[in-house]
């Protein structure tokens, strides 16, 4: 039981934080030990570390089993499977994508020298409004991307109208989205092709990883040649431009493994999830990010909004405050990419048109979850945010008279 009942028992007063050891958000989840050291042994033996080896077929066939799709290519990570799906489509000229997510998305087509023109956002889902999309478009779009930010879905049938109604290509950046579902349908098989990354802080992890996920069957073909220098059958036989976007055997091996414990990785985000909401229920001015429980999510992120007038504190002094007790709380995904370099020198007036991005991204926080998180560290927290928002005005005072 977390004993601090006021304020200014609170670690930003002086006294010792409430935790130990910095509690972070996207600690990563590891599947049965054993099994992973066993096929990391295995590989040492067979001596076949890369180049589309044994495990990385499996997690292929696993991810596609497990989604539906129909062909998953893996990839060393969730930035260049990105860069490669925004080459295989063809994409040139301005690409729209929301502004509200990890700059990876953005970098995926600036990297080669496409536009990616900033929507703004429905406040009520964080992901990419359609209407603002139309509003973007010009002769020089040739698509659209977009996010499914928390593993919550875009709208995809208004998005597949757009695109369908201008002729754009449509795909999703899904890095937050393996295990979900739309419609009862899985991620994985909306727009051309869907992206997923398995980096160590996502839910299911390759150390390093991603993958794109496609029902096209003459796309698949030719991201399997861009991420392997574009080598077709035989050898020394280069048949088209390509990189090098293979995902090692390791990592793969890692991957299979956390599959294997996919269902209870889920299972303890949820109640995580769970824990979280009755906890912070009554707590004014803190809004927590709801999952559609209808659907098949992965509850990965625990998602706060801080709404300062209620509240009486904001997210950022809400941030110190749980610094100051070791817990490591982001503000993903702040300030938003159209407000960072390069993107603020090229596009400075981005923020008028993004009005709803601009206000959730100093709003919006992310607290730590996983199967590294306990129920008493979730009760902890929570009372730490409690405390710290029932008496703001004290927090308030101590923070602005310390700077
Ligand atoms: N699209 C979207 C929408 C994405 O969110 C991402 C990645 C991508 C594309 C690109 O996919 P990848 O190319 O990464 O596969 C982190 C991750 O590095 C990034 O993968 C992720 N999104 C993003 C949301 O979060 P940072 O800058 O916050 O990383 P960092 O080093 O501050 O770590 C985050 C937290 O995780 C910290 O609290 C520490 C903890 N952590 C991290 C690592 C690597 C651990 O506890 N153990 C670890 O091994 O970006």
């Amino acid at each position: 039981m977390y004993t601090v009942n006021r304020v200014s028992e609170l670690a930003i007063f002086g006294n010792p934080p409430a935790f130990q050891e910095k509690l972070h958000v996207g600690r990563p989840n590891v599947g049965d030990r054993d099994r992973l050291l066993e096929r990391i042994n295995d590989i040492l033996d067979r001596k076949w570390f890369s180049n589309n080896g044994n495990y990385v077929q499996e997690f292929e066939r696993k991810i596609s089993e497990y989604t539906g799709a129909k062909h998953c290519i893996a990839i060393c990570n969730g930035t260049i499977a990105l860069e490669i799906l925004v080459r295989a489509l063809g994409l040139t000229g301005e690409v729209i994508i929301p502004s509200f997510t990890f700059v990876a998305t953005a970098h995926a087509l600036q990297w080669q020298e496409i536009t990616p023109v900033f929507c703004d956002i429905d406040p009520a889902t964080h992901t990419l409004d359609p209407n603002q999309v139309k509003r973007l478009i010009t002769p020089r779009t040739s698509g659209i991307i977009g996010v499914h930010v928390w593993g919550r879905p875009c709208q995809t049938e208004e998005l597949a109208e757009i695109a369908a109604q201008y002729n754009l290509k449509l795909a999703f950046d899904a890095s937050h989205a393996v295990g979900c579902s739309h419609n009862g349908q899985m991620i994985g098989n909306f727009g051309e092709a869907e992206v997923f990354s398995f980096h160590a802080t996502k839910f299911l992890n390759a150390f390093e990883g991603g993958a794109v996920v496609t029902n096209n069957d003459e796309l698949a073909a030719k991201i399997r040649l861009m991420k392997n220098f574009g080598f077709g059958p035989g050898y020394d036989n280069v048949v088209y431009v390509g990189t090098n976007g293979k995902m090692n055997e390791v990592a793969a091996a890692m991957g299979v493994t956390g599959l294997e414990s996919i269902d209870t990785f889920i299972e303890q985000n949820y109640r995580n999830y769970k824990q979280y909401q009755t906890e912070l229920a009554d707590i004014d001015g803190v809004k927590l990010a709801a999952y559609n429980e209808l659907e098949k999510n992965n509850y990965q992120y625990i998602i706060l909004e801080i709404d300062p007038a209620i509240a009486g504190i904001n997210r950022n002094e809400l941030v110190q405050v749980l610094h100051a007790e070791n817990v490591l709380a982001r503000r993903y995904f702040y300030p938003g990419c159209h407000k960072m370099h390069p993107y603020q020198s090229y596009f400075p007036n981005a923020g008028l048109l993004l009005p709803q991005t601009e206000a959730l991204t100093e709003k919006v926080m992310s607290l730590p979850t996983g199967t590294g998180v306990t129920p008493e560290d979730i009760s902890k927290i929570c009372q730490i945010i409690c405390l710290a928002i029932k008496e703001s005005h004290k927090v308030k005072h101590f923070l602005n008279s310390a700077v």
